[in-house]
């Protein structure tokens, strides 16, 4: 977890809700001025997960640059929490307060419960990163081109897999452990991410295994062990605060980790070879921005991508100089100019 980046995010959350005139914060009601003020619905727990720190970052640089220029615009974070069944609830209340112009969230299972609420409080704009949604005049949503995100991952799992790093094995499989499955993951994410790993070579197959939530370290700890046994040496962690345990595991019986969604090389060094990262930070605060300034377009989707910076590939960490031999960062470097130069294209749909 980027522990700095979240705690300024809250700590600037906090200050910005204190600094509100009382009428903005206090109560609810729609006659409530409403325009001014901004809602974050985290759907789990934003500590350990990076889509969820990068989401209340961006939204809180977006309202404290807005403050700073003498406009009085207020953030409040919920954390909806893991019970998923809640959700929907959560939000109808968090709505129907009648305070927030924006609500802003992600997850691509968020459009399908915020539908019906959209449809009873018309006038709610809903920001919806991660997500794709159309058809609703309220709910506009962006989704990262996560086949592109997967594959460059799982082609540098397959790169350090056949290679003589220390923990390589002759196996040729790769791990992936989620949350859950679900539609982004088991279309998109693992077939993406075995995709990558057989343009290295096709003999790669793939251990995808379930954690059941997005929480459990000690059951994530668990399933990384056990492919560890079965031959897997780079596991690729996407099960949110969950990912500590996979984390664990490689330090205690080295195996290769390769990162998703946010900067992961100082997790555990020497050991991370890869991240493969969406610009969530940016994106929330740049949207945030622009309903803040009345130019968003809304109601419609949009994917994002490496060809315009959403997706990339850190390639100038120094761990990861460090860490992954020349001849495979020379490989990665390739693979990124064919992709942005569209030589290999690998389209969502
Ligand atoms: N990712 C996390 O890092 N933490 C979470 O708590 C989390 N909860 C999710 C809940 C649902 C219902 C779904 C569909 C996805 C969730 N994700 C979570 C995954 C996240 O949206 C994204 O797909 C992955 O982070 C890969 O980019």
């Amino acid at each position: 977890m980027n522990t700095g980046r979240l705690a300024r995010a809250c700590l600037c959350a906090a200050i910005m809700i204190l600094l509100l005139p009382p009428q903005a914060h206090s109560g609810g009601g729609a006659d409530r001025p409403k325009g001014r003020s901004i809602a974050v619905f985290v759907p789990g727990i934003v500590s350990g997960s990076p889509v969820y720190e990068m989401l209340v970052a961006g939204v809180t640089e977006a309202v404290t640059a807005a403050n700073a220029r003498g406009e009085a615009v207020s953030l409040t974070v919920v954390e909806a929490g893991t019970r998923q069944a809640d959700w929907g609830t959560r939000m109808t209340a968090l709505v129907a307060e009648g305070r927030h112009g924006l609500i802003v969230t992600s997850n691509p299972a968020m459009p399908e419960i915020l539908e019906p609420v959209a449809k009873r409080f018309p006038n709610q704009d809903f920001l919806v990163l991660d997500a794709w949604h159309t058809g609703t005049p309220g709910i506009t949503t962006f989704r990262y081109n996560q086949r592109e995100q997967a594959y460059i991952s799982g082609y540098m799992a397959a790169l350090v897999s056949k290679s003589s790093m220390p923990h390589a094995n002759r196996e040729a499989v790769i791990g992936l452990i989620a949350g859950q499955e679900y539609p982004a993951m088991t279309r998109i994410i693992l077939p993406a991410f075995l995709e990558g790993a057989r343009a290295v070579d096709p003999a790669f197959r793939a251990d995808f295994r379930v954690v059941g939530n997005w929480y459990d370290a000690a059951k994530a700890a668990d399933l990384a062990r056990a492919m560890k046994r079965a031959g897997c040496d780079v596991i690729m962690p996407i099960s949110g605060g969950a990912n500590q345990g996979v984390v664990a595991a490689a330090k205690e019986d080295p195996f290769y980790l390769a990162w998703f969604d946010d900067n992961g090389y100082a997790k555990a060094p020497g050991l991370v070879v890869s991240s493969s990262v969406m610009a969530q930070e940016r994106l929330a605060r740049e949207k945030t921005s622009e309903w803040i300034a009345g130019t968003l377009r809304k109601g419609v989707p949009s994917t994002v991508g490496l060809r315009d910076g959403y997706v990339s590939f850190v390639s100038d960490d120094e761990r990861y100089l460090a860490t992954v031999p020349r001849e495979i960062r020379a490989r990665m470097d390739e693979l990124v100019s064919r992709i942005s130069s569209g030589t290999l294209s690998l389209p969502v749909e």
